[in-house]
């Protein structure tokens, strides 16, 4: 289906924010050998629990691409759970899929043009043609009306909203020469707008240390609720992450939200310092198109990267010593909802986490 020619702000309609209702969530299927070990075979577990766990609140649908279908089918087998053939370079939903867009009555999906974080300037492989079909595919199966932001880059996991007009970003990802080099701040913050209906954009400087996205938000700082913000939090000065979550901090405390509103920070603690042992880098393939896994690197592991869903929240588990604290917080700032802690290394140890590799529908 052709995309559509106007814009979504100026047609009536906006980002809702994730933790109003939602349909269903999409995610994709992992299999690529060189990013993740052993030929996928631990982190297509992983994917099935986070996918088993959300079904026990919303539907899911898991793209799934024909060399796999029948094993997804298989490791994926729930009333809950659909499994559709669907072509994809890897499997990170988020930053594929679409972001839909409600007016109320409707909903509309936004098709980012995708470079896979970065294109040929330190993106993460390539090709990412298929990637960059996903959101379209999504739309169509949905037979959601679609925008296609042909030439301005984006991914789902560098924005979080509150669905009532402010966006959280970073600079190091949205600033990124090698999203959109020919655009401004200011004609970001434009298209963010025209296309989210965003009023303010709160840029915080930078992500997560080693986070290979090039800092995306969703694994760092999110919205809990209107004025309420989560941050992952070091109070160790000899953590990389001390002066960037200090950073952070200082713009958040010095912002006001789209209406104006101050807002309450809620700090998460960072697991780790977590690394891949030797043995599970050794179980990536080696690739001259994609990056190689290292043990010496730190992995961007954090709590942040959780997904909600409805009457649910979807959190990743380190086996750190954090873990514990980590849920309890969870629980007291999300007193409504049921708590389901998923093991979350294998996941990050492919690049990311739960919200990196779901994307929510929302009602209209
Ligand atoms: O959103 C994400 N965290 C995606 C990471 C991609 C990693 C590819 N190796």
């Amino acid at each position: 289906m052709k995309p559509l020619t106007t814009l979504p702000a100026r047609d009536g309609f906006r980002m809702p924010a994730e933790w109003e209702p939602q349909q269903q969530i999409w995610m994709l299927w992992p299999e690529r050998p060189d990013n993740w070990r052993n030929g996928g075979k631990p982190a297509q577990q992983a994917f099935a629990a986070v996918a088993r766990a959300i079904a026990g609140f919303e539907p899911v649908t898991v793209g799934v691409s024909q060399a796999q279908y029948e094993n997804a089918c298989y490791r994926l087998a729930d009333p809950a759970i659909r499994v559709v053939e669907l072509s994809s370079n890897d499997a990170w939903m988020r930053d594929v899929g679409p972001t839909f867009v409600t007016n109320g009555r409707e909903l509309r999906a936004i098709d980012w043009t995708f470079n896979a974080w970065g294109g040929l300037d330190g993106g993460l492989y390539q090709p990412w043609d298929l990637d960059d079909q996903v959101a379209g595919k999504v739309a169509a199966m949905e037979r959601v009306s679609r925008y296609r932001t042909e030439g301005f880059v984006l991914e789902g996991g560098s924005i979080h909203v509150d669905g009532e007009g402010t966006l959280l970003t970073t600079e190091e990802c949205l600033l990124n020469p090698n999203r959109n080099p020919h655009l401004s701040r200011e004609q970001i913050e434009q298209i963010l707008d025209q296309n989210l209906g965003v009023s303010k954009v709160i840029w915080l400087p930078e992500g997560l240390y080693n986070d290979e996205t090039d800092g995306h938000v969703d694994n760092f700082c999110c919205f809990v609720g209107p004025t309420e913000v989560m941050l992952a939090w070091t109070d160790d000065p000899a953590d990389p992450n001390y002066d960037r979550c200090h950073a952070a901090l200082s713009v958040l405390e010095g912002s006001t939200d789209a209406k104006g509103r101050a807002l309450t920070v809620h700090k998460m603690p960072i697991p780790g310092p977590i690394h891949a042992t030797p043995d599970e880098c050794d179980g990536v393939d080696s690739s001259l198109t994609s990056q190689p896994r290292e043990p010496e690197v730190r992995l961007a592991g954090s709590y942040v990267n959780y997904l909600l869903v409805n009457g649910g929240v979807i959190m990743p588990s380190f086996d750190d010593p954090a873990d514990e604290p980590a849920r309890q917080l969870m629980e007291q700032l999300y007193p409504q909802r049921r708590v389901v802690v998923v093991p979350g290394r294998e996941i990050l140890l492919g690049g990311g986490n739960i919200h990196c590799i779901t994307q929510q529908q929302p009602m209209p």
